[in-house]
């Protein structure tokens, strides 16, 4: 299988209030400067860089839970990336370049709707140690990258921020794979959804490609609509150390490759996020050129050839 189009577009979103340090912003920048869009030419693809999406100077949102911070500056940067999102998927492949993790609020958002006028669903994979599962209520640290997979799906708690999403994401087409930082709320409101969820230990256990596969298995049977949602650290802060929350005990090199060679095989990838890469603690680069290296995996880099699979 290929993937479905041979057009890639580059869509920076340099948000970083989301976050609890600030850096998020030059995510953009240092993908570019590590050769994302030339390593993908590379690969055969046509490449067009959109530049970074802007957002209008947002008002000042005020929410219950006081911890909350930077409401309106997320709202509307969901509201730009959800627009941005849904026109650039009809276009090629949009692979977002973060930018902290609450620009995926926007992302899903806008591919769901994309789904949705398909008559197709949107499934997801959230590579992270975390799933960003809080509502506006649960948060405790009032980080809104938190949040972003709970206003997804529909969870309540959203009022004030924006409108519902009119088509959210099924639960059960999210698997998370990577989950080794979950605060209590979150694991309480995971258990009572239909989230998949895998932490490090049932990667351990299972191995990542089987877990994989069985995701794999459901989206195909669909016919789905697939988006990878990539935070940085879901990889070992070892081998990844470009990002503000660094968990000990992530994936490894050769399993995030594994990941995203399995993605390509599939050809169901439809869309990508790059995010929460903090280019102010990277070590010379090696985070952006690493995800560069993953990226060029999943679009179809290879060491030898391989026989085609057929499903
Ligand atoms: N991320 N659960 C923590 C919080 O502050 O709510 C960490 C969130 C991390 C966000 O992974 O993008
Ligand atoms: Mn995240
Ligand atoms: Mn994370
Ligand atoms: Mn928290």
């Amino acid at each position: 299988p290929t993937l479905p189009t041979r057009t890639c577009l580059l869509i920076g979103a340099p948000v970083q209030v989301g976050a609890g340090r600030l850096g998020c912003d030059m995510g953009p920048s240092a993908f570019r400067a590590a050769g994302l869009g030339p390593a993908l030419e590379d690969l055969g693809y046509r490449v067009e860089d959109r530049g970074n999406l802007t957002i209008p100077s947002a008002p000042v949102l005020e929410h219950a839970n006081p911890a909350i911070r930077h409401l309106g500056e997320i709202a509307a940067w969901t509201k730009a990336l959800a627009d941005a999102a849904h026109a650039a998927s009809r276009e090629g492949m949009p692979i977002f370049l973060g930018g902290d993790h609450s620009l995926s609020a926007g992302t899903m958002t806008g591919l769901s709707r994309r789904a949705t006028e398909e008559g197709r669903e949107l499934f997801v994979l959230w590579l992270d140690s975390h799933p960003d599962f809080h509502t506006l209520d649960s948060t405790r640290s009032g980080n809104l990258h938190g949040v972003p997979m709970a206003y997804a799906v529909g969870r309540p708690g959203f009022e004030g921020f924006l409108p519902p999403n009119p088509a959210p994401l099924k639960p059960e087409n999210v698997c998370m794979i990577g989950l080794r930082s979950v605060d209590p709320a979150e694991r309480q409101a995971l258990r009572d959804s239909k989230v998949t969820v895998h932490d490090m230990r049932a990667i351990d256990e299972n191995g990542i490609a089987t877990l994989l596969a069985d995701f794999l298995d459901k989206v195909r049977a669909a016919n789905g609509l697939l988006h990878v949602s990539l935070d940085v650290d879901f990889l070992d802060p070892g081998i990844a150390p470009g990002v503000g929350t660094t968990v000990p005990g992530g994936a490894t090199f050769r399993e995030a490759h594994l990941v995203m060679e399995m993605l390509h095989d599939t050809g169901l990838v439809a869309s990508l996020d790059l995010v929460e890469l903090n280019p102010f603690v990277d070590e010379r680069g090696r985070t952006a050129l690493l995800l560069v290296d993953l990226v060029a995996s999943l679009m179809g880099r290879t060491v030898l050839d391989r026989p085609t699979k057929s499903f």
